[in-house]
């Protein structure tokens, strides 16, 4: 096995199962998947693409709920052991700065990114009836900040760094349209502040296999290794029969993150199951969060699947970086940092 570590904190209380006998994937599914069904809470029609961080002993989430008037908005959820969820029926209502009332039209997509003691949730927001990217932070998870926009529409997937990387916050994103979007790269920018961002540098394209060929962009918060930046992502392809999502995983520089060192060819975890082929929209896959041990080196992570539930999968740090750098594929342009 390889000598990939995760940097970071233990997490005993995380979910796990061992991957399954004679399965030959280097992710494997939670055995109780979807961990949510349809109709979750009262007001809400599913919930799926969703975030969770260790929080108090136990676990908190900000999760996507599109609510029974068919509006996406985020709510904040809570779990002892991070598999049974505790959802709240009501939406996060935000407070900006200045201490007044902010509700955006509509909140999907979330990442929560732990820097110091303050929780950042960045999100697909409305901007004027056009979907960017928004930015807030919470302490508790019961009082929410919500921050100025990061940019100008049209923009989305929008992952922040969980630190400074050279005294700069980073994030991620991927420039969108304003409908389902038939393009897209990931790009990244630094901010001194989480105010103004610049230095924009492009990472990494879609194309190769025909599973990333129309779009990429990149789902959890990115987890540090010692190998680099492990950056789940999600690939998608155009079929007739509408778009194909699926997750793929990459490493990027520890120092320059905007430089692409491996990148997986094909994809490690597609639309298969049931829970992920069926429902409101057919064969995706979404990963938006990670919980992860860095004694053991085991990571959960969380996806949306057609988006309608949520599910977990799991990997090992060694054995995923070790299949991520032998079965790497560079598109033209990947580890060039395009300005
Ligand atoms: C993307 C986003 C995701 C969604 C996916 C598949 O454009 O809107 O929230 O999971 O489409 O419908």
């Amino acid at each position: 096995m390889g000598k990939a570590r995760i940097i970071g904190e233990p997490l005993k209380n995380m979910p796990w199962q061992d991957k399954p006998a004679g399965y030959r994937g280097v992710v494997w599914r939670h055995s109780g998947n979807p961990i949510t069904d349809w109709n979750p809470t009262p007001g809400t029609n599913r919930i799926f693409n969703s975030a969770v961080v260790p929080f108090g002993g136990g676990f908190a989430g900000v999760f996507r709920a599109d609510h029974n008037n068919g509006t996406a908005m985020l709510h904040a959820g809570f779990s002892k052991d991070a598999v049974n969820w505790e959802i709240d029926d009501g939406v996060i209502r935000w407070k900006d700065e200045n201490g007044e009332d902010f509700m955006p039209g509509y909140a999907y997509d979330p990442r929560v990114a732990k820097i110091g003691d303050t929780y950042y949730i960045v999100w697909c927001t409305e901007f004027g009836g056009c979907p960017a990217i928004g930015l807030g932070s919470t302490r508790d998870f019961r009082n929410f900040v919500r921050h100025e926009n990061v940019c100008v529409p049209f923009n989305r997937n929008g992952v922040l760094f969980p630190r400074k990387i050279n005294g700069k916050y980073m994030m991620l994103s991927r420039p969108s349209d304003s409908g389902h979007t038939p393009f897209g790269d990931i790009y990244i920018s630094e901010s001194p502040d989480l105010v103004y961002w610049g230095r924009h540098r492009k990472v990494m394209s879609s194309g190769g296999g025909w599973w990333q060929d129309l779009k990429i962009g990149a789902g959890p918060v990115p987890i540090e290794t010692t190998e680099g930046w492990l950056l789940f992502y999600h690939g998608v392809n155009n079929t007739c029969n509408g778009y194909v999502y699926s997750m793929g995983a990459a490493i990027l520089d520890i120092d320059r993150p905007s430089k692409v060192l491996y990148r997986t060819r094909d994809f490690i975890l597609t639309p298969e199951k049931n829970y992920e082929c069926v429902g409101f929209v057919p064969n995706v896959i979404f990963p938006c969060a990670t919980l992860h041990d860095a004694d053991t080196g085991r990571i959960a992570i969380y996806y949306g699947a057609a988006d309608t539930y949520v599910c977990i999968a799991y990997t090992l740090v060694d054995e995923l970086v070790d299949y991520i750098k032998a079965n790497s594929e560079l598109n033209a342009g990947d580890a060039e940092e395009g300005r």
